[in-house]
C-alpha cells in the first residue's frame, strides 16, 4: 500500500450541478507545481512563490493555448500539515459542470490523475494522519441522517472510539507482557499470583468490550436510521400515519382501499433518532396486477424492517386479512396501532391486547391527531431500551467494527478459559494476540489491502 512517487491525484470535491462554487482538489508531490502552471494571480505572481495556505485571487488558464477558463481563488497547502499529509491545492471556481470539468481537464493534462472514490481520505489514512475508524467517520459525517448521527460521527473522527480501544489494547498488551515474563518459569505454567492478576485483567477487558458492544444496536440506528415499516390491511390509515409523522401530505390518502401501490420511503427525525420510514401497500389477496406487485414488495420490505408499525382499524372487526398479516410479522419488533378510535369501535380490543401482551398497543385517531405523541415516545424508549443515552457519543456504529469487537471478545474469552484451566501460557498468549489483532482491524493497524480498498470504495469522489 505505498503511494507511488509523483502520483498526484485530482477530483472535483463538490457535488455536480449548478452552484455558487465548485472545488477542484489536487493532492500529491506535484500538486503545487501542476496548479502553478494553470494559475496566474492578478498580481502576476506564480503560485509557488505565494505564501502557504493563503487564498490567492486570479485565473485558471489552459497552458496549451492560453485560453482563460474561469476566475478563481486558489489555496496551496504544503505537506505535511494537510488533509492527506501531502501537498494539497484547492481551486475554488464557479460552480456548474462546465467550469469545473474544464479546470479538471487542465489539471489532468498537466500530469495529475483522476482520484478514485475516497482516495484523499485513504491517503490521510495510509500516511498516518488518521486511523481507519476515523477515516470511516468522514463518510459517516457526509451521510449522517440526523443530528445524533452527526454528533456520533464527529466524535469518532476526533478519535473517540480509537481512544476507547486504546485503553483495551493497553490492557491486553500488559497481559501479553506478563505472560511473556512468566514463560521464563521452568515448569512453563503461570504462578498462582500471576494467574489471578491475569484473570482480573481479562475480566476488565471483556467488560470494556461488552460496554462498547452494548451500544451497537443503537449505534447502527443512529448511523443508518431505524428501518420502520408501516403495515396493515388496505384502508386502515397507513399513509395517513406516514403523513402525520412527516407533518406533510407526502402519500396519497383516499377512502379507496388499495390506494398505495408502491412502497414510499422517507426519512424523519424523531427526537434525534433517524427513522427510515416505509409506507406500504395494504396487504390483501388481490386480482389487480399492479396492486399484487405492491403487496409482494411489502412482504420483501418487511423482511428488512427493524420495527413494524402494525395498523389496525378500530371500526372493523379483525378480518382474515389482518390474521394473514399477524402471521407474517410474528417474529418482528412490533408496535400495534389501533387507529380510527374516533369511530364506532367494532374491533375486539381485549383480544388484541391479549394477543400482543408485552408489546405496546396504542390507541390512535389520525384524523383527530390523537396518539402520535405516545407513538413517538414508545419508539424512542424502544431504541434506547439498552440505556444508551446520547450523552455518551462513543458508539459502535458500523457492522465492521462490531464484527471485529465480537471476534476480539471470543479470543479473549478463550484466553480466560485457558488461564483458568491451566493451559501452558504460550497458548494463552496466542488468544490474547488474536484479540489484539481483531481490535487493530478497527483502527486499521493490521488489515489487508483488499479490506482497505473495499472500505474506501464506498466513499464519495473528491473526499
Ligand atoms: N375516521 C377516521 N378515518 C381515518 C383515520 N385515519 C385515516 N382515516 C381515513 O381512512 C382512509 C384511508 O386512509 P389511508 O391513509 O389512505 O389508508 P391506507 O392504509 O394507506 O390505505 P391503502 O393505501 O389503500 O392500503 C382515508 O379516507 C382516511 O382519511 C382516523 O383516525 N379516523
Ligand atoms: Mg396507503
Amino acid at each position: 500500500m505505498v503511494i507511488k512517487e509523483g502520483d498526484t491525484i485530482t477530483a472535483v470535491a463538490t457535488a455536480p450541478g449548478d452552484s455558487g462554487i465548485g472545488i477542484v482538489r489536487i493532492s500529491g508531490p506535484l500538486a503545487i507545481k501542476i496548479a502553478a502552471q494553470a494559475f496566474r494571480s492578478v498580481t502576476g505572481v506564480s503560485l509557488a512563490g505565494l505564501p502557504d495556505r493563503r487564498m490567492n485571487y486570479g485565473y485558471i488558464y489552459n497552458p496549451d493555448n492560453g485560453e482563460k477558463i474561469d476566475e478563481v481563488l486558489v489555496t496551496a497547502m504544503k505537506a505535511p500539515h494537510t488533509y492527506t499529509r501531502e501537498n494539497v491545492v484547492e481551486i475554488y471556481c464557479h460552480g456548474g459542470n462546465v467550469p469545473v470539468r474544464k479546470i479538471l481537464e487542465v489539471i489532468v493534462g498537466l500530469g495529475a490523475r483522476i482520484a478514485q472514490p475516497g482516495e484523499f481520505t485513504k491517503r490521510a489514512f495510509l500516511n498516518g494522519r488518521i486511523d481507519l475508524s476515523q477515516a470511516e467517520a468522514v463518510m459517516d459525517i457526509i451521510h449522517s441522517k440526523s443530528e445524533m448521527g452527526l454528533k456520533t460521527a464527529v466524535d469518532q473522527l476526533e478519535g473517540g472510539l480509537s481512544k476507547r480501544l486504546d485503553v483495551i489494547k493497553d490492557k491486553l498488551l500488559s497481559i501479553m507482557s506478563r505472560i511473556e515474563a512468566s514463560i521464563d518459569f521452568p515448569e512453563h505454567d503461570i504462578e498462582e499470583l500471576t494467574r489471578e492478576a491475569l484473570l482480573q485483567d481479562t475480566r476488565v477487558s471483556i467488560a470494556m468490550m461488552d460496554k462498547l458492544l452494548s451500544t451497537s444496536s443503537t449505534g447502527k440506528i443512529v448511523r443508518e436510521g431505524l428501518k420502520t415499516a408501516i403495515i396493515g390491511k388496505p384502508n386502515v390509515g397507513k399513509s395517513s400515519l406516514l403523513n402525520a409523522l412527516l407533518r406533510e401530505n407526502r402519500a396519497i390518502v383516499t377512502e379507496i382501499p388499495g390506494t398505495t401501490r408502491d412502497v414510499i420511503e422517507e426519512y424523519i427525525t424523531l427526537r434525534g433518532i433517524p427513522l427510515r420510514i416505509m409506507d406500504t401497500a395494504g396487504i390483501r389477496e388481490t386480482d389487480d396486477f399492479v396492486e399484487s406487485i405492491g403487496v409482494e414488495k411489502t412482504r420483501e420490505y418487511l423482511q428488512r424492517a427493524d420495527l413494524v408499525l402494525l395498523v389496525l382499524d378500530a371500526a372493523r372487526p379483525l378480518s382474515q386479512e389482518d390474521r394473514i398479516i399477524l402471521d407474517i410479522i410474528r417474529d418482528k419488533k412490533i408496535i400495534v396501532l389501533i387507529n380510527k378510535t374516533d369511530l364506532d369501535i367494532q374491533l375486539d380490543i381485549e383480544e388484541i391486547t391479549e394477543r400482543f401482551s408485552g408489546r405496546p398497543v396504542i390507541h390512535m385517531s389520525l384524523t383527530q391527531e390523537k396518539g402520535l405523541g405516545t407513538l413517538e415516545e414508545t419508539i424512542y424508549e424502544m431504541v434506547f431500551s439498552d440505556r444508551v443515552r446520547s450523552s455518551d457519543a462513543v458508539m459502535v456504529t458500523s457492522v465492521r467494527h462490531e464484527d471485529c469487537l465480537k471476534r476480539a471478545k471470543v479470543s479473549l474469552s478463550d484466553a480466560q478459559q485457558a488461564i483458568i484451566s491451566g493451559i501452558p501460557v504460550d497458548l494463552v498468549s496466542i488468544d490474547v494476540k488474536a484479540a489484539l489483532e481483531a481490535l487493530g482491524e478497527i483502527t486499521g493497524e493490521n488489515i489487508t489491502e483488499e479490506i482497505v480498498d473495499r472500505i474506501f470504495h464506498d466513499f464519495c469522489i473528491g473526499k
